[in-house]
């Protein structure tokens, strides 16, 4: 990581809390600007962890006004599709320096708007950094020149990677600074225009982004923010033939929802490419140490509230090490501090929106009547004005009493004898997803035999399964969780992009090889 902020250090602890107080106040209010949003359509944000707090407005798009948004980034790609690879890395650079200066603003907003920890926000702002700063060297390495391919004499082939128009970016509200900037970074790098529309949760923050990127140097017309509900822009956005391809994170119903509408007749053949749900699972034998699982699945299950694609939902324990391991789950869950997230020792925030702790909430009833309740975090009045969610610990007997992922603070545990461990996996892969997956053992052939039988995109062995690193481990699920498309990987500005084959007879008598020089 290039950039980052040691809050073990006292100085950047007081500096950091310094500048988010400031940023905090209430003094600034963040209004989207006007553009985009028709004014009719305004609303109020509010903070998740106290509600009565508004901390600004967004006015949202119409159909219209997203149509509009379209025109001017398709007219836009006729110059920005021909700007030169490293000018965009350039750009992409300068935009990564000033979203590093601009922390202020950004954690607060991150904090107060989509109610992460001051951690998280931490670990958030970073990613999106990283992501700008990988995909500008990508674009260097790969859109520098045509690679030569081999061929007989007398012929020269090339392929050239060309971006592909219009990219949508439909970004989820759990990572509003690092995905809705990698998958922007991502398009633009690649040559692509870009309509960026956040979750409707989080469209100050997105706000905020994009003026830094036009700050940056891209062009006002080659990204354009079209903040809005996704059943009005949506089908509108992705269902217009001059959108060449969607970058989209969210749920698997509503990346079905995106394909069909993709699939329309008579319109050209667009990529997708979607990283959706999870049902992520985490094997523990015998073996393991209890001290690192206990940490490891807090961490995976609890972190942002558990409101990661990447979070653990189900832990299986094997069933001799299953009585300490609950023993000292639980007892590191009553130290946990559920509350503000503006506060540096908070470790668990609110979930985004009362809709979302309302449905948690329905899930743990309901589960509760065929499971064991084992352990919840105590709430009281503090957390009354807010979408708290009591982390919560449930044995099932089996993965597949769940049939999606409750998107919170809700770890299941499955006790399994040791002789059971294949149809353990089987269980696993039976969900038809495969985002994230871990393994706790110290035995190298229980951890190479469940490896390579486990489908999921990222796998961990004796560690937690989430906060996948730009550039070193490259983060998308396959099945039910994605395309498999890995962002932050050496394939992922290729999806983004057309090949093109050029053969050229050079042993054709004239202006060939002038043609050649152009290529
Ligand atoms: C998501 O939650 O939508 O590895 C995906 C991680 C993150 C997950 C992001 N990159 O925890």
């Amino acid at each position: 990581n290039a950039v980052g902020i040691d809050l073990s250090s006292p100085k950047e602890r007081a500096a950091l809390e310094q500048a988010l107080t400031r940023a905090i106040s209430g003094e600034r209010r963040f209004v989207a600007k006007p553009g985009i949003g028709s004014a009719a359509n305004r609303h109020a944000v509010r903070n998740p962890a106290d509600r009565r707090e508004v901390i600004g407005e967004v006015a949202f798009a119409d159909a219209e006004a997203a149509e509009r948004a379209l025109a001017a980034a398709h007219a836009a790609f006729a110059h920005w599709g021909r700007v030169r690879a490293e000018e965009r890395a350039a750009i992409l650079e300068r935009a990564a320096d000033l979203l590093e200066a601009e922390r202020g603003v950004l954690l607060a907003l991150c904090v107060k708007e989509a109610g992460k920890t001051i951690v998280d926000s931490v670990a958030d702002w970073r990613e999106a950094i990283d992501f700008l700063r990988y995909y500008a060297a990508e674009a260097r390495r790969l859109f520098a020149a045509p690679m030569p391919l081999p061929g007989p004499t007398g012929e020269d082939n090339r392929l050239r990677l060309e971006p592909r128009g219009v990219f949508v970016a439909i970004s989820p509200w759990n990572f509003p600074i690092a995905i809705f900037t990698g998958q922007i970074a991502a398009a633009l790098a690649a040559g692509n225009t870009v309509i960026a529309k956040p979750a409707e949760a989080t469209a100050l923050i997105a706000e905020e982004i994009i003026s830094l990127l036009h700050k940056a140097g891209v062009p006002e017309d080659a990204l354009i923010h079209v903040p809005g509900e996704g059943h009005v822009v949506g089908p509108v956005l992705v269902g217009d033939p001059r959108t060449a391809g969607v970058v989209f994170t969210g749920s698997t119903e509503t990346a079905w929802a995106i394909q069909r509408t993709m699939a329309a007749k008579d319109h050209p053949i667009r990529p997708l490419i979607a990283e959706t749900g999870g049902l992520n699972a985490m094997i523990v034998d015998n073996t393991a140490l209890p001290e690192q699982v206990v940490t490891d699945a807090i961490e995976s299950a609890f972190r942002s509230a558990g409101q990661r694609c990447s979070a653990l939902r189900v832990l299986f324990l094997q069933e001799e090490i299953a009585p300490k391991v609950i023993d000292m789950l639980t007892g590191a869950m009553a130290e946990l501090q559920v509350g503000d997230p503006a506060r540096l020792d908070t470790d668990v925030g609110p979930v985004i929106e009362e809709a979302a702790k309302e449905e948690l909430e329905r899930h743990v009833a309901a589960i509760s009547a065929q499971a064991r309740l084992l352990y919840r975090c105590p709430l009281d009045e503090r957390h009354a004005h807010g979408s708290f969610v009591a982390p919560t610990l449930v044995e099932i007997d089996r993965i597949g009493r769940l049939e999606k992922e409750s998107f919170g603070p809700i770890l299941h545990v499955v006790r399994y004898p040791g002789s059971r461990l294949d149809q353990v996996v089987e269980s696993i892969n039976a969900t038809g997803f495969g985002l994230t997956f871990g393994i706790h053992s110290r035995i190298d052939e229980t951890i190479d035999h469940v490896v390579s039988r486990v489908r999921a995109g990222n796998i961990y062995v004796n560690r937690n399964i989430i906060g996948a690193v730009v550039g070193s481990q490259p983060f998308g699920g396959e099945g039910l969780s994605g395309t498999g498309f890995k962002a932050g990987g050496p394939y992922y500005l290729l999806r983004f992009a057309v090949e093109r084959t050029v053969t050229v007879n050079t042993a054709a008598v004239g202006g060939n090889l002038a043609l050649l020089g152009a290529l």
